[in-house]
């Protein structure tokens, strides 16, 4: 449950429009008495709820400092549920900030970061897996990271949540009455049933788990890291996938050390490429240096393309087994225009090899369709409704999965099983947000920019 003593009666006041000039700029105020700072600051005498208003903005000297609009939001029916006046007025950063001190001055307090959204979230106006959306629209980089963090805005993720978190209580509440009167008629040999029902859920929870995930991906990217030995051409691939010269590319064996990083776009996932140290013997300590970091990288990277010359070169890495993680692997064979040959794509070891032509911009194409492929993103202009999710969500299915697999292995142990119901039951709430320590209401709105 949501902790009363959290919502308090300060009104609070931000700049919401982003810093710099811009046409126009808007200042939020929400609590109490923003009605009656507006009406000081407009000399208005009667501010009518959902109706706009033209004003002459005045501070506390009675000299105009601006002429715009006055929007005003009566609770509950606002952002926040309290009483919300938003003010537009021209875009300049010296105006805003002296009409914000107005308002200060006028009885209201700066917002925190995310206040407006915490205060939503406290009145119920949205759940936490919404109010996590609105900061993940805003910082959404690519067209279907917006998309995503509009269907979750929108309610799509918690009404599954939701959903599902009904049926978990209606099978509680059954189990939990056979435990309470095991002499009366409720039948726990009914279980055959039961165990239908929470198949049927917890194959829900594995798709509704899938989902989160692709949402995940396109919401924050991922890392994919560029290696091979020195030479094969990682720092000319990196270079062909963001389309500047970012790497140096020489025939000199060893040229990268640094890692170089690059973001990018493929089909609307931002994805974060990181070219590396050629891996080879060496007595190089710089070198060697550069060496160790590429198998760092190599361990934070959710994809690995393991450049090659030659496709003998597979053997060592498989022998060396320096993937020792569950990372994803690609095969990229390159300088193929040596052998003119023309792209293509097989199977080698367990992983997809494409072959390319990093120099000449051949079979690129190949290999993006096949990175999309490898993390299961592939079909996105689908009918599928994907939503955004953060890592939260992600831990939060995980430990729903969990206490389902544990409730099917104590099915002949009602005990043990309304137990696991319970915290399959508790892990969905964590994610609409329920059931939440504030500490963690804390670190999520925390993260959200001022005036929002
Ligand atoms: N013919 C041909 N040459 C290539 C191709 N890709 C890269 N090269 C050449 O191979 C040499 C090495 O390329 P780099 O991109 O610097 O290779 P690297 O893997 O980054 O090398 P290190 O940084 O030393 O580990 C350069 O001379 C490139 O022009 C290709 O597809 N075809
Ligand atoms: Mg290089």
């Amino acid at each position: 449950m949501i902790n009363p003593s959290l919502i308090n009666d300060v009104t609070i006041a931000a700049i919401a429009s982003a810093a710099g000039v811009g046409g126009v700029g808007v200042i939020r105020i929400s609590g109490s008495q923003s009605f009656d700072i507006a009406k000081k600051i407009t000399g208005i005498k009667v501010i009518k709820s959902h109706k706009v208003n033209l004003v002459n903005f005045k501070d506390k000297n009675g000299n105009l400092i601006d002429k715009g609009l006055l929007l005003a939001f009566k609770c509950p029916r606002s952002y926040t549920g309290e009483d919300v006046i938003e003010f537009q007025v021209h875009g300049g950063p010296s105006l805003l900030h002296y009409l914000l001190e107005e308002t200060l001055y006028r009885g209201a307090r700066i917002a925190e970061p995310g206040e407006f959204t915490k205060r939503a979230f406290l009145n119920n106006k949205i759940d936490l897996a919404q109010a996590e959306a609105v900061a993940d629209i805003i910082n959404a980089s690519t067209y279907n990271a917006v998309i995503n963090a509009a269907s979750s805005l929108n309610g799509n993720f918690s009404i599954k949540i939701n959903s599902l978190q009904k049926k978990i209580i209606d099978i509680r509440m059954y189990i939990e009455a056979c435990l309470d009167f095991p002499d009366d008629d409720i039948d726990f040999i009914k279980k055959g049933q039961i165990e239908k029902k929470l198949l049927a859920i917890k194959q829900e929870i594995d798709e509704l788990f899938k989902v989160a995930k692709k949402g995940q991906i396109i919401q924050d990217g991922f890392q994919m890291c560029l290696v091979g030995k020195p030479n094969v051409g990682k720092s000319t691939l990196i270079n062909l996938f963001s389309q500047e010269d970012l790497a140096i590319v020489t025939d000199i064996p060893g040229t990268t050390r640094d890692p170089v990083r690059a973001l990018i776009n493929l089909s609307g996932i931002p994805i974060k490429i990181v070219d590396t140290a050629g891996i080879r013997e060496t007595s190089d300590s710089i070198e060697k240096a550069g060496i160790d970091k590429t198998l760092e990288i190599i361990q934070s990277s959710s994809l690995v393309l393991i450049v090659l010359e030659h496709e003998d070169e597979i053997h060592q890495y498989i022998e060396h087994s320096i993937f020792g993680h569950d990372a994803k692997i690609i095969w990229v064979l390159n300088k193929i225009d040596l052998l003119s040959q023309e792209p293509y794509q097989k199977e080698a070891n367990g992983y997809p090899l494409i072959s390319i032509s990093a120099k000449f911009n051949r079979g690129i194409q190949i290999l993006e369709k096949q990175i999309i492929k490898s993390l299961g993103l592939e079909n996105l202009e689908g009918n599928e409704q994907i939503f955004s999710a953060r890592q939260r969500h992600i831990e939060a299915l995980s430990d729903i999965m969990i206490h389902m697999n544990q409730a099917f292995q104590n099915f002949e142990h009602p005990e043990l099983l309304a137990e696991e119901l319970l915290l399959v039951q508790k892990f969905m709430s964590t994610v609409t947000g329920e059931f939440t320590a504030d500490d963690l209401l804390g670190e999520i709105f925390s993260r959200f920019c001022i005036g929002k």
